[in-house]
């Protein structure tokens, strides 16, 4: 069948039913083919970076693969960044991208969008990518989409394939195996003897212990155990964190939910409670400097089990080909003892929230606002973009089922606004997007595409006329400035609501207006420039006295 075909028929087969994209001329085929009738529904955007973003907040909050479709050259080199964002935090993004085809590759000329060579695009792309090709063989299309994808689903990360523009119609092979194949993928396999080794090994130290805790990473998200790692907490009763980067890969409201766990900047009873743990288990925990807090890590090996990249520690024994899936079943098949009953709270940085509401709003008003809003609500994902708000969003508390997304460990200003985008888009849950007014002025435009895909989001920007959470170790103000925008004017503008506080009570009616309002929301927040979220002046005080980041003139 013609390869365009093929692609269409494949990708349906696992389930996609979107494509995130913008054409240009060396992909216009590709795209009439992929979006054909019956074929997939094109969700065009305005500008690269937010299709990357949206593919990839459609991929978080499906947990199936998003697919972005662009242009060479322009398109895709301006695609770099959020791909690299999906490859860091592990999200699975198919990136399809056209290309000249041969004949015009043979005219000796350099070709339009073309950087360096004509190879430029995909060695770029192989570094951000667990898997990427160029589909040059008629011969080994069908085997090489497929290794491709299989490779995305097996890893979570991007993959990439380049289709030259004069290959889209020809016609392709596919192989019977492949024709019969029910469109399944599987995770990687472990050794189920070393499975059973590090899970017996794991239950003798877990029931050992007189004060367990677990930490529940992004791995578990990503590998779709949301519901083993629910029942195993349950079985095991202890108390559980999650991590900056795996916030809601538990539900928030659960009994045995504590909030997140930063390092030493975390809630003063999750830091005692971890202190006091005399067995830490982390399931699927990425060791970075922001689920750290920004310290050395302090992993005290001899009292924690960790689980992660496929292998486990327990202790200082590591068993190596055990995939987080196999270990969390396993443990669910463990004659584990429940540990005694202990009163778990869940714990924020959040101060009490005085009662008057006539007066100017703080970023902590903003945070306890949300949080009432939300717990009256269901079918909410809340959204924080980077600055201030993904520290800010650690305070956000979504109950009755509501998702969580933000990029907790690439951290990329811009992933919000497009990010929510795709994610109303997989799972129709309405977006609540915590955005700075820098955040907003990278990628926040991409609003203004709502109303043409049918969405709604309510986009909190919070306005503090900068880059505000640079304000306490940077001398220079000005260099921190942002030029007004009229945030709330420009949603009437676009198709949607806006609205503009700067009290308490504005915030709390503006909000309760914007769930009754169907088309997207706007809700300018004004707040002081030196005013920030709890954890965002524990962070910034904490690098600080560390040295990293002295008060600098740039
Ligand atoms: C793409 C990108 N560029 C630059 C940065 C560095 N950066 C991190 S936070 C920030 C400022 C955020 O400003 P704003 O969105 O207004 O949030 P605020 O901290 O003021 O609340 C910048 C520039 C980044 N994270 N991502
Ligand atoms: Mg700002």
């Amino acid at each position: 069948m013609p390869l365009g075909d093929f692609l269409v028929a494949y990708l349906q087969r696992i389930g996609v039913t979107h494509l995130f994209g913008i054409p240009g001329d060396l992909v216009l085929r590709l795209f009439a083919r992929l979006g054909r009738p019956r074929g997939l529904k094109i969700v065009t955007l305005s500008h690269e970076p937010g299709v990357g973003f949206a593919a990839d907040g459609y991929a978080r909050a499906t947990g199936r693969i998003g697919v972005a479709c662009v242009t060479y050259g322009a398109g895709g080199h301006n695609m770099v960044n959020p791909v690299a964002g999906s490859f860091s935090e592990r999200v699975p993004v198919l990136v399809i991208s056209g290309g000249p085809g041969e004949d015009e590759r043979k005219l000796g000329t350099l070709i339009h969008h073309q950087a360096k060579e004509i190879e430029s695009q995909l060695r770029i792309y192989q570094e951000l990518t667990c898997a990427a090709r160029v589909l040059d063989d008629p011969r080994s299309v069908a085997e090489s989409v497929h290794e491709v994808v299989q490779e995305v689903w097996r890893e979570q990360r991007p993959g990439y394939l380049e289709i030259h523009r004069d290959m889209v119609e020809r016609r392709i092979p596919v192989p019977p195996a492949l024709l019969a194949w029910d469109g399944s993928l599987h995770f990687r396999r472990s050794d189920d003897r070393r499975v059973d080794e590090a899970v017996r090994d794991t239950t003798a130290r877990f029931n050992a212990a007189r004060r367990p805790f677990t930490m529940v990473g992004i791995e578990t998200f990503r590998y779709k155990l949301q519901h083993d790692v629910r029942a195993l907490a349950e079985r095991m009763g202890a108390p559980v964190t999650t991590t900056v980067l795996s916030k809601g890969a538990i539900p928030m409201d659960h009994p045995l939910y504590m909030g997140v766990h930063i390092g030493p900047l975390s809630p003063r009873p999750i830091v005692a409670r971890v202190d006091r743990a005399d067995l830490v288990l982390n399931l699927g925990t990425l060791l970075t400097d922001m689920n750290l807090g920004s310290r050395p890590p302090q992993i005290t090996r001899d009292r924690s089990i960790w689980a992660v990249g496929g292998r486990v520690n327990v202790s200082f024994h590591t068993y190596t080909d055990v995939h987080i899936r196999d270990f969390v079943r396993g443990l669910l098949r463990a004659p584990l003892r429940r540990h005694r009953r202990e009163k778990v709270r869940y714990c924020d940085n959040l101060p009490p929230q005085p009662a008057e509401t006539r007066r100017t709003l703080r970023v902590t008003d903003v945070l306890h606002e949300v949080n009432r809003f939300l717990r009256g609500r269901r079918g909410y994902v809340v959204v924080a973009e980077s600055g201030d708000m993904l520290f800010a969003g650690l305070d956000v508390r979504v109950e009755r089922g509501g998702g969580y997304l933000a990029q907790g460990y690439y951290a990329s200003m811009g992933f919000g606004v497009p990010g929510a985008l795709g994610a109303q888009i997989g799972t129709g849950a309405r977006p609540l997007v915590l955005c700075g007014d820098g955040a907003f002025q990278m990628t926040g435009p991409e609003i203004a595409q709502a109303p043409r895909h049918g969405l709604n989001p309510i986009v909190l920007v919070l306005n503090n006329g900068g880059w505000q959470i640079f304000r306490p170790v940077v001398t220079r103000r000005e260099l921190l400035d942002l030029p007004p925008w009229p945030y709330a004017r420009l949603a009437d503008d676009w198709g949607g609501r806006g609205f503009y506080v700067a009290r308490v009570d504005e915030l709390r009616a503006a909000l309760a207006e914007a769930a009754r309002v169907e088309s997207f929301v706007v809700i300018e927040a004004i707040v002081r420039p030196d005013d920030l979220s709890p954890v965002s002046r524990k962070y910034i005080a904490a690098s600080a006295r560390r040295g990293r980041a002295r008060a600098v003139t740039p």
